[in-house]
């Protein structure tokens, strides 16, 4: 059996590997040559724990290999980016282009699989660009289980934890969802070959909105936590101490509030239901604007901690601790963290310093005096700290060293 992963990023890519180390031959596809020829030498081009080994090996044993060409496979998986444009529509471009381009190789007998989380409708909106491209070919039909098909469709939604993808790929319950309940079982089949845990079967448009309400549940719970920091701010209350005294009862348990809410999932999955169901999903929408607006709020906290400096603002010196969306990652996609240090980048401090322990490059968009140091370095000559993400290292630091600084804390691990 070949299968053939359409798209090598953050999902694609550990798939790939893992099936490779079941003796799977796999063949992975991308538009981009450099990543190709990066993992064709048994490298990586992400960061993701111990998937640099894995690859090593897919590779070494040949299981593993790597092509810009689409080629023919017995199973196709497409684990491409799924973006909004904007007013936040979702973009299915990368999903349309990676189906017309298996399309020209598909035979009877094939089963696709769609892992990119989506908006309803888009594992049959696929099917039907299947079906333009392939008139000689049969599908099956939405709903009947019977229909005989050439070829089977289902989506199984990724739900891995960046960080944690290895383990959750192969251990958490997954949900498969075919077009007909003959695709779902022939798409479990495979996913059985490398899950150590239940492959639920449904229809393609429940497992769709399952994903997305997956995130959306947690992006509304965050919310709820960022909004009561904004209320414990006006009150006057410690905000961490009152959670953690709320989260005492049996029956509560809230999330953590912070600077925003990041990565390319949370803060933009819910999208994808408001904009199907724009007048019914209020709450969902609600939650997204409290998130957003959560920057906003650090900045003001910012300007209030730079007024309290002895100093002219264009003699004060301030410091980002942390860049990434999350703790101990190196992935900067829609971090709020990132955002709020390119704003104070603009605020005519007279130095701006960046920690972020997890890169050794900063991103574009930083004027040339900002720089990216040491945390010595910067606790050494800073008037003010903003802490942006709740890295292990800044979790570790003695507070006495931090004694005669302003401090801007979004995460609440000095509080
Ligand atoms: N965050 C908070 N407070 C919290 C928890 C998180 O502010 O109490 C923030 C984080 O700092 C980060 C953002 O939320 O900026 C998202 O982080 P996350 O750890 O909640 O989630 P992701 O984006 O890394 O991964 C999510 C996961 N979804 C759920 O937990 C429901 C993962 O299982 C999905 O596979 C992934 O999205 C995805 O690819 O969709």
């Amino acid at each position: 059996m070949i299968v053939s992963v359409v798209g090598l990023g953050y999902i694609g890519l550990p798939t790939a590997a893992v099936l490779a180390s079941k003796g799977i031959t796999v063949v992975g596809v991308d538009v981009n040559q450099t990543t190709v020829n990066i993992i064709n030498q048994g490298k990586i081009h992400i960061v993701e724990p111990e998937l640099d080994i894995l690859v090593k090996n897919g590779v070494r044993t040949g299981h593993l290999t790597a092509s810009i060409k689409i080629k023919k496979a017995n199973v196709f998986m497409i684990a491409v980016p799924t973006p909004f444009k904007e007013n936040h529509v979702p973009d299915l471009s990368y999903i349309e282009s990676a189906v017309r381009s298996i399309s020209s190789v598909l035979e009877k007998g094939n089963l696709v699989i769609l892992e990119s989380t989506s908006p309803v409708g888009t594992t049959e909106k696929m099917m039907e660009w299947m079906k333009e491209e392939r008139p000689d070919l049969t599908f099956p039909v939405f709903g009947h289980s019977n229909s005989k098909h050439d070829i089977s469709i289902a989506h199984c939604p990724e739900r891995v934890l960046p960080g944690r993808v290895l383990h959750e790929l192969k251990n958490n319950n997954r949900i498969i969802g075919g077009v007909t309940s003959q695709c779902g079982e022939h798409a479990r089949d495979l996913y059985k070959k490398f899950v150590n845990a239940d492959c639920l079967i449904t229809d393609c448009r429940t497992a769709e909105l399952s994903k997305l309400v997956e995130n959306s549940f947690r992006d509304v719970n965050i919310a709820f936590a960022n909004e009561l920091s904004l209320i414990c701010d006006k009150l006057d209350v410690n905000v961490w101490e009152m959670i953690k005294l709320s989260n005492h009862h049996p029956r509560v348990n809230i999330l953590q509030p912070g600077p925003g809410v990041g990565g390319h999932c949370i803060a933009v999955d819910p999208w994808f239901i408001v904009n199907s169901a724009p007048n019914e999903a209020k709450l969902i929408h609600a939650a997204r604007i409290v998130n957003d607006s959560k920057p906003s709020f650090i900045i003001k906290k910012i300007e209030q901690a730079a007024k309290l400096v002895n100093k002219k603002r264009s003699e004060t010196k301030i410091a980002c601790f942390g860049l990434s969306f999350k703790p101990n990652i190196d992935d900067l996609r829609e971090s709020p963290a990132l955002n709020i240090a390119k704003k104070i980048n603009t605020m005519n401090f007279n130095k701006v310093l960046i920690v972020e322990p997890h890169i050794t490059q900063l991103p574009d968009g930083f004027n040339e005096s900002t720089k990216l140091v040491s945390l010595e370095k910067a606790i050494e000559i800073v008037d003010i700290v903003v802490l942006l993400v709740d890295h292990k290292q800044f979790i570790d630091i003695d507070l006495n060293l931090l004694s005669e600084k302003q401090i801007v804390d979004s995460r609440g691990i000095w509080s």
